[in-house]
């Protein structure tokens, strides 16, 4: 079994089988290059100030920052894609009425280092949620690329069918492939799929912005109001809010005041009554 790929303009319900059966797909060249030179320079001041090394999980060898939402509101537009809500739309609403960004991060990765090991993101909730192999899905795991992703410089590695397997079965190494894609693509795979970061063998760090979608029902993984407060939010497409978590999963789940909070969010921009024109702004700030 290998990784599903497209282009853009496939159809998306050919896109959304193969995340139903194969369990990854990417689609190449999503986001157009001048959209990605404004993320790569919205996150860099940030990328130069951190040190690399985050333990054996998290890569001895991989700057990692959280809440990338937050750090570059270029990259949080990209959250409301169509083709990328089209396809989280066919893994998740079975499971719940609305979705929610689970977490969102920037992983550079640096020469050396070793395999992370493999995991299923769906982990986080262990023991919590039981895991039912081929059973409706809660997440939705996402990798742009924001600079190339090579078989040599550390592109993401995945098993492909491995949403069906019981939990005790390990992969071999041959059963792995690697999301290799040009920059601007967007690697996506069912949170029930074993992956792990590759290692970079080159000189020039491997840069991924990674995030996903859970069931709108579910605890974040990473706290999106205070990674993207209400005063950042604000200037966001209400599409992207809504996707933040600044809305209540239908009919109560995280309500403020018996109100839908994607509501009172606006609400609180109630005399700036602008926001709109802020969203086609190409020097987006929060
Ligand atoms: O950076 C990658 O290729 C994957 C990283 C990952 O899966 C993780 O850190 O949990």
């Amino acid at each position: 079994m290998d990784i599903a790929r497209f282009t853009a303009d496939a159809p998306l319900e050919e896109m959304q089988a193969a995340l139903r059966e194969v369990g990854i797909l990417i689609v190449e060249k999503l986001v157009p290059d001048d959209t990605m030179d404004r993320i790569e320079s919205e996150i860099a001041p940030d990328l130069e100030a951190k040190e690399p090394g985050g333990g054996k999980f998290f890569g001895f060898k991989c700057k990692r920052l959280g809440g990338a939402v937050g750090r570059s509101p270029t990259f949080a537009h990209q959250l409301g894609d169509p083709i990328l809500t089209g396809l989280a739309d066919a893994l998740l609403l079975d499971n719940c009425k609305t979705y929610q960004l689970q977490i969102s991060g920037i992983l550079q990765v640096w020469k050396g280092g070793e395999p992370q090991p493999l995991h299923r993101d769906i982990g986080v909730y262990e023991p919590y949620l039981e895991r039912k192999p081929g059973g409706p899905e809660i997440l939705v795991s996402l990798m742009w690329a924001v600079t190339d992703f090579t078989a040599e410089n550390g592109a993401t590695r995945l098993v492909p069918g491995s949403h069906l397997w019981e939990s005790e079965r390990k992969a071999k190494p041959e059963e792995e492939i690697q999301a290799v894609m040009p920059r601007g693509s967007l690697a996506i795979w069912r949170g029930n799929i074993l992956h792990g970061m590759g290692v970079n063998h080159t000189d020039t760090p491997r840069t991924g912005l990674v995030g996903g979608f859970s069931v709108g029902w579910l605890r974040q993984e990473e706290n999106q109001y205070l990674v993207c407060p209400p005063e950042k939010a604000q200037h966001l497409p209400e599409r992207v809010q809504q996707l933040l978590g600044y809305k209540a999963h239908s009919p109560i789940l995280g309500w403020v005041e018996d109100r839908d909070s994607d509501l009172l969010l606006r609400a609180g921009n109630r005399d700036n009554d602008n926001d709109n024109a802020a969203y086609d702004d190409q020097t987006l700030q929060y």
